[in-house]
């Protein structure tokens, strides 16, 4: 990059990297001067990530785009929420939120400064088929080629997910949103279509995210949208009927993408972690992992609900057929895992199911988000449960990361220190569940910038890059200088 390029925008940016002792310089430069020689000594290399190793941050739609009426886009069940539930912290709405719609230009300038190499974003499924399903919106469409060229342009690889919770609400109007399988439908005919209009560039395709977030928060607590709070029956069909859209999607991202294609879903899987790691404990929390993810990732592996999570169902059972465990359970190419919290530590005892969760102590440390508990170890055995349990052979950390105070230092800076505590430490773990031979392709730390975090409006920050709201303007906190140092190195820092 020479200098005279530098639009006045970048360069404000790069000011800002060097505010923070970075060098904005390429590695490659052959510049060894003074920002070599301050480097600690290289680690061996059995401490870094193996060779190839993808870094990536990650984004949803609803969450930065805004632009919620322009070219077409139809409403979502989150843009009725957001103005009509009363139930968003700081009673904000994403309407403008990022206003990345307009400004992806420069949010592939910020991925690119940190050195990234993937990006997992969403596709806002109201902006493609604006009534759920039936005609599509070519402008609507347009808007992903334009961002997927932008990022192809700036060698940055491309994970779409086709639904992080932005139903169109012509959808919950007409039959009840995922209460009915026909959203189920409708899901896999938009996933169809999408795949067959950007796999042209787009090889990796997420399904849904989160499912146990979407329906438990949306239909059974109703703190995210559609806002409800169903019945446990009909909770259970709602649940249903998102792993059957998951599997009916995989199989339309197939029919209708180019050959080589690879799906798989991005879960929020209950981590179980053993309290101590004695081969027992090992055993019970894999046990656990298992029944406590019946009703997502284990049917979507395994083709069928365990006989706990039935027995449990009771009265309440579910209906479905065979055809729909086999749909269900269509073959992946691999497994996303947002990894967050340590869900549950277990101990092995001699009981019917051969585990007790421990009850977390009052004491036990949290981040900034009312439920993020820190427990690094999380991020070592999720995806070893789930290589373990099911013989996953590959696997992406969809997302980590955390929210923290962020207040800026008198100089103007973000020095979230805390934040970077807690990558490393996650980090830490994920370094070695690789070194174990656990089969993770990479990592997409969420996020890239602060956004609209659901129910808590803009009062949580999770980004790398403090965004102001009323001026759009993105700095970098610190954290985002070690994200940019951990990729350098392709080890934590
Ligand atoms: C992710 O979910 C989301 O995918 C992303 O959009 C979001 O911005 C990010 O994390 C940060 O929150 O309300 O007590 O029932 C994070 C995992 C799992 C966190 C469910 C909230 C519900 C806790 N989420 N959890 S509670």
């Amino acid at each position: 990059m020479s200098f005279n390029r530098i639009s006045r925008r970048q360069f404000a940016g790069m000011a800002a990297w060097s505010a923070l002792g970075i060098s904005t310089k390429p590695a490659e430069s052959g510049q060894a001067g003074a920002s070599k020689e301050k480097r600690l000594p290289d680690r061996s290399l059995s401490s870094g990530f193996p060779g190839g190793f993808l870094w990536g941050t990650a984004t949803s739609a609803y969450q930065i785009e805004g632009a919620v009426n322009e070219d077409g886009r139809g409403p979502s069940i989150w843009h009725r929420h957001v103005h009509t539930s009363g139930k968003i912290l700081d009673h904000s709405n994403a309407d403008v939120a990022n206003d990345h719609y307009h400004r992806y230009k420069e949010d592939v300038r910020l991925m690119k400064a940190l050195g990234v190499k993937a990006y997992r974003f969403s596709i806002a499924w109201p902006r493609v088929f604006p009534e759920g399903a039936g005609s599509p919106n070519p402008k609507g469409l347009d808007f992903y080629n334009r961002l997927l060229d932008e990022l192809l342009a700036n060698d940055i690889e491309p994970f779409a997910t086709m639904y992080h919770w932005d139903l169109p609400q012509a959808l919950q109007d007409r039959h009840g949103g995922w209460l009915s399988r026909d959203t189920s439908k409708a899901f896999a005919d938009y996933a169809g279509y999408v795949a067959e209009r950007l796999g042209d560039r787009v090889k990796h395709i997420f399904t849904i995210n989160e499912c146990s977030r979407l329906v438990y928060l949306g239909y059974g607590a109703g703190s995210d949208a559609p806002g409800l709070e169903l019945p446990q029956p009909e909770l259970n069909q709602v649940r249903h009927n998102v792993a059957l859209g998951h599997g009916l999607a995989v199989q339309a991202v197939r029919a209708h993408g180019r050959v080589g294609i690879r799906v798989g879903p991005a879960e929020n899987i209950v981590t179980c972690i053993p309290a101590i790691e004695t081969p027992a404990n090992i055993r019970a929390a894999e046990i656990a992992t298992r029944e406590l993810n019946a009703g997502y990732l284990t049917v979507m592996l395994e083709g069928k609900y365990t006989d706990a999570f039935l027995a449990h169902a009771g009265k309440n059972a579910l209906k479905y057929t065979a055809e729909d465990l086999s749909v269900i359970s269509s073959p992946i190419d691999f497994v996303g895992l947002n990894v967050y919290t340590p869900e549950h530590y277990v101990v092995a005892v001699d009981n019917e199911q051969g585990f007790t969760l421990a009850p977390f102590p009052a004491s036990f440390p949290y981040m900034g988000s009312a439920w993020s508990k820190i427990g690094p170890e999380a991020m070592y055995w999720a995806p070893r449960h789930v290589a373990k349990l099911w013989d996953v052979k590959s696997i992406y950390i969809t997302e980590n990361g955390t929210s923290a105070a962020d207040e800026p230092a008198a100089d103007g800076n973000v020095y979230d220190v805390d934040r970077i505590m807690y990558l490393r430490n996650y980090l830490i773990h994920l370094q070695r569940a690789t070194s174990d031979g656990v089969p993770v392709l990479g990592y997409f730390l969420w996020s890239l910038m602060d956004n609209f975090e659901w129910s808590d409006g803009f009062e949580k920050r999770y980004g790398l890059y403090r965004v102001d709201f009323n001026t759009q303007r993105r700095t970098p906190k610190l954290s985002a200088s070690f994200y940019r140092e951990t990729i350098e190195r392709n080890a934590v820092v």
